[in-house]
């Protein structure tokens, strides 16, 4: 396999033409406020993928980066949530499905503490946002203090943790239910089918995709899946986004949204530790949400975590990328970091042809190599366990990844996602979260 890696220094061309590349992505698709991960298919601003391209960005401009993360957080809910889509109101409501008029966030959210100046969507997605922060802080301490962004920021990060334990703890033991499969960010995973079955789809008459009009259908969730979506974001809204008067069909424990939330809680605890606030509470609560995470979601003969469904009480027997991520959890204990290494490298998440991460066992019953999230090889989840292998000092392992991703985002032109077994990219092209990493892993 070809390395850029082996020869990162900037002197070097392929380097040097990946990372204008990966520039310019941003530079593209950057609006004026914030970046939307592709002009096509996603046109307004998403929550996981701000705080990931704010971790790209900070190596073109601090200012930018914090503007990236700042624009986002406009749009939290008083009651601390961070929504998962802020609309940006110049664009038709048919340019992406679901729309505001589907959400109603200013009307339907309004209880629950919904902005009045801006359209959102209702739901959430994973905890990435303090962690980015604190790397953005890190990339330019000076002007960050000069524009007092940490002061700005931390408070509004802490509400959000806030809301996760405190109004999210739908399993009572401690740790951030998701109630939607758009909310841990991977929403056709196979680990949600079993959970999925039992919802009753929207009318395929009652909603109009706009993802097909950009997307390869093969690619994309079913009409089916779509359906079950509807069904369930309608629910939520009309029970008016309220936690504790929903009744949720669907709530699940998944291992990558706690490991974020773990390493955000870390990341707050650092920012708490710059601004001479307390930090005690997070790192409290780092350790805490470390032992639920292992107790109730680490499955030890399979060797990898997995998600729990809340309405079963059961653990989800699909092994996904989500199982992997944890790996970022620096107080994991030791004999688990050696499992996961293993089931890592093993048959399972090998993908020998690229080097990347499979998004679902390469093995499994349900394995798709091209659509979405049931197969394909995602960046923004190879970035995280690149980032989990270097917090447990396995720097080889690390060192591969960050090859075969540097090597791969550049061969697809930054693509989405790309299948495992052959790098042929899938999705979109020149997306941001791709290229936001690649510059990271770059820099
Ligand atoms: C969708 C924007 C989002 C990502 C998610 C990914 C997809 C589905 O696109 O969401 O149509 O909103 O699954 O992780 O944030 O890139």
């Amino acid at each position: 396999m070809k390395s850029l890696l082996d020869r990162p220094a900037p002197t070097d061309a392929a380097a040097l033409t990946l990372r204008r590349g990966a520039a310019r992505v941003l530079i593209d698709n950057w609006t004026g406020t914030s970046t939307v991960p592709s002009r096509t298919l996603y046109p307004h601003q998403w929550s996981w993928d701000s705080a990931f391209i704010a971790i790209g960005l900070r190596h073109l401009s601090a200012r930018r980066a914090q503007q990236e993360l700042e624009s986002l957080l406009a749009g939290q809910w008083a009651d601390g949530r961070i929504p998962h889509i802020v609309f940006n109101p110049a664009l038709p409501y048919d340019a992406y499905f679901p729309s505001p008029d589907f959400w109603r966030s200013s009307a339907a959210g309004r209880a629950a503490g919904a902005p009045a100046a801006a359209e959102t969507s209702g739901i959430v997605q994973p905890p990435v946002h303090a962690l980015a922060a604190w790397l953005v802080h890190r990339a330019d301490p000076v002007e960050s203090r000069r524009r007092g962004f940490l002061h700005r920021v931390l408070p509004r990060l802490s509400a959000w943790h806030d809301y996760l334990l405190a109004r999210r703890d739908l399993g009572g033991a401690g740790l951030a239910a998701v109630v939607h499969p758009w909310e841990p960010g991977m929403d056709n995973s196979p680990c949600w089918d079993e959970a999925l079955r039992r919802i009753e789809p929207a009318p395929p008459d009652a909603f109009q995709r706009a993802d097909l009009d950009h997307g390869h259908p093969a690619d994309r969730p079913t009409d089916l899946d779509y359906g079950r979506y509807v069904r369930l974001a309608a629910d939520y809204r009309d029970a008016g986004y309220d936690d504790r008067a929903a009744r949720f069909a669907f709530a699940v424990e998944d291992p990558c949204f706690n490991a974020l939330l773990i390493v955000s809680e870390r990341a707050l605890a650092a920012m708490a530790r710059e601004t001479g606030a307390d930090a005690t509470v997070h790192t409290a609560r780092a350790e805490a949400l470390t032992r639920r995470l292992v107790a109730r979601l680490w499955d030890e003969p399979a060797g990898i975590f997995r998600a729990r469904d809340l309405i079963t009480d059961t653990l989800v027997e699909e092994s996904s990328v989500s199982g992997l991520v944890p790996l970022l959890v620096p107080d994991l204990p030791p004999h688990i970091v050696d499992r996961l290494l293993d089931t890592l490298t093993g048959p399972s998440f090998t993908a020998p042809a690229t080097g990347l991460v499979p998004s679902y066992d390469l093995r499994g019953h349900a394995f798709d190599a091209h659509r979405y999230w049931r197969g394909p090889a995602w960046f923004n989840t190879a970035w995280l366990i690149h980032q989990g292998l270097h917090t447990h000092a396995l720097d080889a392992e690390a060192t591969a990844l960050r090859s075969a991703f540097v090597t791969e985002a550049g061969a697809t032109g930054f693509a989405e996602y790309v299948d495992p077994a052959t790098g042929r990219p899938r999705g979109a092209r020149h997306f941001s979260w791709t290229a936001a990493l690649t510059l990271d892993l770059l820099c």
